[in-house]
């Protein structure tokens, strides 16, 4: 079965969505999402310039070897941008496998794990009283799981939640130029665990509780903040320190018992393997579209099961339903699934672009049993949309030093 053609559509339906549509001559197709957030184009360039000439008459079914000889064969493996465009060809051609077989993805995997998948949804607020109303909310609908995010007085505007758009974390779609954001790790930790213990003084302990602190506190004082926490039982705390030196996560390991995610943005095995073997982190985050794929999640998932880590897929908006989907069928399968993170099934001009069948039960997530991905992409409805420039933020310390975002 070769591959004829592969297409590329950028479209702005919400938000910068890049898909990857992959033809062959059996008439059967695949797609894959190639969504890179803030540096879309440059990943359209990579497929367009760098992949796609490459894959014209290659066997679709041989996913190991293509995946290879991206990656290897490039020689300059890895990085955010190529890994995206390996992302989506890879799950493209799992989509294509699923459909010549008839079946879902989840069962070429090795089959369903367990009947559905939990979901932690996103509980924001510009205060402690609207993050407990919405938290109210969130357990009457059903969900055994939430993410709370709350802003610091005096650092309004930063990640998590939003004066404007109070249900959505991020803004979309309309970023000219990155915003700048105002940071103080000083209020952050003085104000963070008074959060907790409100949800936990309200609500009790039957629900589950996360947080994501987007990578903007160094070693140790993520390793108080955890200390601080450890009352209140947290399922995660999430990003607590940016990942490029994995040592910091053994700082905070040797003071704390409150449990550790990271990895939505890990790009290969290798950005995981000292934190999962030295056994430095509870979750790993990595997604389909960032990671390279189904096939080096699979690997991801199976060696993070010798460690005792489970998969807790990133689920932000800024990946499609494509990726949320080729999501659902990993965790499906995944014996050391955790939990899958979910910001609901979209908008309408979103889902007139990407149609796809899930069902949201008492915090859980059922898919039908449709052969491949089970997402079918609107070309026409995607050339209505077209693409918008937009950053993500940048934070800036009191002083204006500039810091993670
Ligand atoms: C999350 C992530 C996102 C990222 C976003 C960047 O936990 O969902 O941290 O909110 O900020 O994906 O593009
Ligand atoms: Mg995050």
């Amino acid at each position: 079965m070769k591959i004829t053609e592969i297409k590329v559509f950028v479209c702005c339906s919400g938000r910068n969505f890049v898909t990857v549509k992959i033809l062959t001559d059996k008439g059967v197709y695949g797609i894959g999402d190639a969504t890179l957030n803030g540096r879309e184009l440059a990943v359209v360039s990579y497929l367009e310039e760098h992949v796609i000439p490459c894959l014209i008459g290659k066997d679709a079914h041989q996913i190991e070897d293509i995946w290879q000889y991206l990656y290897k064969g490039a020689y300059w493996q890895n990085g955010a941008v190529s890994m995206a465009a390996i992302g989506a060809i890879d799950t493209a051609l799992w989509d294509i496998k699923g459909k010549v077989a008839g079946l879902p993805v989840y069962q070429l995997l090795g089959g369903k794990s367990r009947r559905a998948v939990t979901v932690y949804a996103h509980v924001n607020g510009e205060s402690i009283e609207e993050v407990l109303s919405n938290l109210e909310k969130a357990i009457a609908d059903g969900y055994k799981v939430v993410r709370l995010q709350c802003t610091i007085p005096g650092t309004e505007g930063t990640y998590g939640t939003l004066g404007d758009k109070k249900n959505y974390y991020e803004l979309q779609g309309n970023r000219p130029l990155p915003p700048e954001h105002p940071w103080s790790t000083t209020k952050y930790l003085n104000f963070i665990p008074e959060l907790f213990k409100r949800a936990r003084d309200t609500f009790g302990y039957g629900i589950e509780l996360c947080h994501d602190v987007h990578s903007r506190l160094t070693p140790i004082e993520a390793a108080q903040l955890g200390k601080t926490l450890e009352p209140f039982k947290l399922k995660f705390l999430e990003d607590a320190v940016t990942y490029e030196n994995p040592e910091g996560y053994k700082i905070i390991r040797n003071h704390t018992t409150t449990p550790m995610a990271l990895g939505e943005k890990f790009n290969t095995i290798w950005d995981a393997k000292h934190l999962i073997e030295n056994q430095y982190i509870d979750f790993v985050r990595t997604a389909v579209t960032h990671g390279g794929g189904i096939t080096p999640l699979k690997k991801l998932a199976d060696f993070a099961s010798l460690y005792h880590v489970r998969m807790a897929p990133h689920g932000a908006p800024d990946l499609s339903p494509i990726c949320f989907m080729a999501h659902m069928h990993l965790d499906l399968w995944a014996p050391n699934f955790g939990v899958q993170e979910f910001i609901g099934f979209g908008t309408p001009e979103l889902n007139e672009v990407f149609n796809f069948q899930a069902q949201l039960k008492d915090g859980e997530i059922y898919i039908e049993d449709k052969p491949g991905i089970g997402v079918e992409f609107n070309e026409e409805a995607a050339i209505k949309y077209p693409y918008k420039r937009s950053y993500l933020p940048v934070s800036r310390l009191e002083d204006g030093t500039l810091w993670n975002w």
